[in-house]
């Protein structure tokens, strides 16, 4: 593939390795762990990788001596940048340890494992793709690795290969499944040690021994700088509102951190809406308040950013979707065939009267989406409804009966985005190659420690990359039982936005003054050569997490 001058300039970019990981490396364990929650049933469920300790890297004085060995990865779920470097780091690191070492990329994801689908990479194809964003060395895709059927034969592929440890790259279920898998080898004794990767750009993947899932940050920055962009534009034409959707699934972590950086007019967070029990009309009554306010001002423009998972937060609306799954499903047969006027019609019949209303005030297409639109379990697609589309047409209304009230007498021209994928495979900001780059090489060094069930970990990122610490967390620590799908299982805990947390209270403290006068920061494009102030920031969330 041709190259631009920039990814020119970018492969020969090194990425920056925790001072523990240069050399030669010694290892520091720490106490037994225990699980988040629920110890005794997890214990149980994990009796060969519950209780390990947490690992740590640091510079050996002595040169060690590694026995060679084959390694496979797996990119698994959504595209995050970094992805690359996180391969790179493991490839280096291995052939560091003894030139020997093998590194094979399963395909398209968990499922490549399955169906025996990989190729090795070598030096060359790992020149390639240095510092690079984009998942397309060797794919990704959402096959769950759950069954026993495929620990099995994926079993047969890694002894076809003679591979010994299998790094799994992956958001939070990925890496639950990531602990499954390891704990079924290790009570088999099939001699495969298991680590997984934290990766989302979702941000959701955190907690007290990962700081940040990579891709966050790279995602974030390459949103804030369109959003600046938008907020220029907005301010030099002073005649669009623009409504913004912002990747992310359910937590809001990625329009909280754009709304740090950006100083957006308004935002919306999920979580807050569910806390306080809002329904959509607090919601739209909120934002055309801002909108009337600005434009008592003269100021008919402005931003407005919208979590992609706000739909599922509003409760009303929660507590109609949860009907229409049920009541779609146990009367498909009564429901085939129907067109969209006599689906509504029988819904406004079958669905409780509080659902009933809830659909009603839905504008028709959106309420129409909800009826018609299924996955293949029949459950209503949320992540397709325009919900930047749905609220401006809300607001509309509202400064409608407004202006006839006298209460309102501006202009409302709205315009609509959505950002998720732009995002997902920029190039990786230094942070994310070198965070990347060192998450790799931590994995790799797991492996030689004879370790499964870790995950890779590297803290201290507020801090120089030379400051960092690289080490492990045993999978196990972080679980706890949840429901899902009607049974109970171990999983690692989503974070959501919490309410307590610095990132939140720093917009709390803002958000009026954002709304209401004009404080646009244009973040700008992602910097990759150049002062490390502007190129090796980490972002607003990770620093007021850390109380940086
Ligand atoms: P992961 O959780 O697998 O990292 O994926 C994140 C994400 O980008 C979400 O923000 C988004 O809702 C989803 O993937 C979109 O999925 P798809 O790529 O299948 O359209």
């Amino acid at each position: 593939m041709e190259k631009s001058a920039l990814q020119i300039a970018r492969a020969a970019y090194t990425p920056k390795l925790p001072l523990g990981l240069r050399g030669s490396v010694c290892v520091k364990e720490g106490e037994p762990t225990q699980s988040v929650g629920n110890q005794e049933e997890i214990k149980k469920l994990f009796p060969n990788t519950y209780g390990l300790p947490l690992v740590e890297f640091a510079p050996a004085t002595e040169a060690v001596a590694y026995k060679p060995i084959n390694v496979g990865v797996i990119l698994s779920g959504g595209q995050a940048p970094g992805g690359h470097n996180v391969i790179c780091g493991i490839f280096d690191e291995l052939k560091k340890q003894n030139p020997q070492n093998k590194l094979y990329g399963f395909l398209m994801g968990p499922g490549g494992l399955v169906d025996h689908k990989y190729k090795e990479l070598t030096a060359d194809i790992i020149d390639e793709y240095r510092n690079t964003g984009g998942f397309d060395m060797i794919g990704s895709g959402r096959t769950k690795l759950e069954k026993e059927s495929q620990f099995e034969e994926g079993l047969k592929i890694l002894r076809e290969l003679d591979i010994k440890a299998l790094i799994i790259v992956g958001g939070d279920d990925s890496n639950t499944n990531a602990c499954v898998l390891a704990e079924y080898y290790a009570k088999i004794n099939a001699g495969v040690q298991v680590i997984g990767c934290p990766k989302t750009i979702d941000g959701d993947l955190k907690n007290d021994q990962i700081e940040t899932s990579f891709g966050f940050d790279t995602a974030c920055k390459t949103y804030a700088e369109v959003i600046g962009n938008i907020q220029r534009d907005a301010n030099s034409a002073r005649k669009y509102w623009h409504f913004i959707k912002l990747m992310g699934r359910s937590a809001s972590h990625i329009a909280l951190e754009c709304a740090l950086q950006c100083q957006s007019n308004v935002t919306i967070i999920s979580e807050e809406v569910e806390a306080k029990q809002q329904t959509l009309d607090d919601i739209v009554n909120y934002i055309a308040g801002v909108v009337a306010k600005r434009a008592a001002k003269g100021w008919n423009f402005g931003t407005v950013l919208i979590p992609e998972g706000l739909i599922e937060f509003v409760p009303a609306i929660k507590k109609l979707i949860s009907q229409l799954n049920d009541v779609l499903a146990e009367k498909k047969a009564e429901v085939e065939g129907l067109d969209i006027q006599a689906l509504r019609a029988w819904l406004n019949k079958n669905l409780t009267a509080e659902n009933a209303a809830t659909f009603n005030s839905l504008p028709e297409a959106v309420g129409n989406q909800l009826a018609l639109e299924r996955d293949p379990h029949g459950n209503v697609q949320v992540s397709l409804i325009e919900t930047e589309k749905l609220l401006s047409e809300m607001v509309a209304k509202r400064l409608d009966e407004m202006k006839a009230k006298g209460e309102y007498a501006g202009k409302f021209a709205p315009q609509h985005h959505f950002f998720g994928y732009e995002g997902r495979c920029a190039a990786p900001s230094n942070y994310d190659a070198d965070y990347c780059y060192a998450l790799g090489a931590s994995a790799a060094q797991l492996i030689a420690n004879g370790k499964t069930g870790y995950m890779a970990i590297v803290k201290n990122t507020t801090a120089p990359a030379a400051e960092w610490v690289a080490g492990g967390v045993p999978i196990t620590m972080m679980l706890n039982m949840e429901r899902r799908n009607g049974e109970m299982k171990p999983v690692i805990k989503k974070a959501l936005v919490s309410l307590d947390g610095a990132p939140y209270k720093e917009f709390l403290a803002h958000r009026e003054e954002w709304a209401e006068e004009t404080k646009f920061v244009f973040p700008g494009p992602i910097q990759y050569f150049g002062p490390t102030e502007v190129c090796d920031q980490c972002t607003m969330t990770l620093r007021l997490e850390q109380g940086k």
